[in-house]
């Protein structure tokens, strides 16, 4: 009986089969977490979302960007660019089935037993357990309920780039979604930067570095998995924080780490 999390997928569905074969996945006894990017950019995304809606019961999902751009252009609030392999979900007989499942997963999971949380980009700086939950919770409540369509309308942005507690409406919400699914740098009191997309490389002289170069308000022996930052290449160099992203949609490997004792599976990518 073990918990693996497991980093983006992308679509690549074929390394996912054969990453669960590596750790010899048992669906009554072994649960498995996804750090969210299940789909977009790789070639299979339909069967990826297919195959973790099938197991879902031995799921913990939790939300990332490409998740939730997928779910903006279903419901009308976003063109397909150009890199984006969504077709086979949007065209799909079971669609509708599958999104209604997709919205549902949180943007965080939090396991007491393991003292271990998740999220697709990672937890800022600025925020303590409670306060990550509770926040994670809201902006969930908010995609669950007839408010999803206003938020995703506005969704798209980098404003506000910058947590305070007093923010309001849709900025708030927009600013907890981005902390949550596509924050890579930050400065001390958790501004963000989110136009270095891809490097490792911070505007250190304005402040800005990876989020997890700053002291954290975590409990100290809590342990974070996280995503989205495929650059990293599963490195952070801190003992507790765990970078899943290996890049295996651009060629490079799929990588689960058995939460009980922290060993690392990978395979690697089979695709162009
Ligand atoms: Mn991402």
């Amino acid at each position: 009986m073990a918990t693996y999390a497991i980093g983006d997928i992308q679509g690549c569905f074929t390394p996912l089969t054969e990453l669960l074969k590596l750790i010899d996945f048992n669906q009554a006894t072994d649960s498995l977490w996804f750090a969210g990017d299940l789909i977009n950019r790789g070639p299979q995304s339909l069967d990826v979302l297919r195959f973790i809606h099938s197991i879902r019961d031995s799921a913990k999902v939790v939300l990332g960007n490409h998740d939730l751009h997928l779910l903006a252009v279903a419901r009308g609030h976003a063109h397909l660019k150009k890199a984006d392999t969504l077709a086979d979900i949007l065209n799909a007989p079971d669609r509708d089935t599958l999104l209604d499942w997709l919205i549902q997963q949180p943007l965080c999971h939090y396991d007491a037993r393991l003292n271990i949380v998740m999220s697709h980009a990672g937890i800022p700086p600025c925020w303590n357990l409670p306060q990550a939950l509770s926040l994670a919770q809201e902006a969930h409540q908010m995609l669950i309920s007839d408010r999803a369509d206003d938020f995703f309308a506005v969704m798209y942005g980098n404003k506000p780039d910058h947590w305070k507690d007093e923010l309001t409406g849709m900025d708030r919400q927009r600013a907890i979604v981005n902390y949550f699914t596509r924050m890579r740098f930050c400065k001390k009191g958790g501004k963000l930067d989110l136009k270095q997309a891809g490097s490792t490389y911070a505007d250190t002289k304005q402040g800005f570095d990876a989020w997890f170069n700053f002291p954290s308000k975590l409990p100290k022996k809590c342990q974070i998995v996280f995503g989205h930052w495929a650059a990293l290449e599963g490195k952070t160099k801190k003992e507790t924080i765990h970078a899943l992203d290996t890049g295996c949609v651009w060629g490079s490997s799929l990588t689960a780490l058995r939460l009980e004792d922290g060993q690392r599976f990978s395979t690697p990518c089979h695709y162009e």
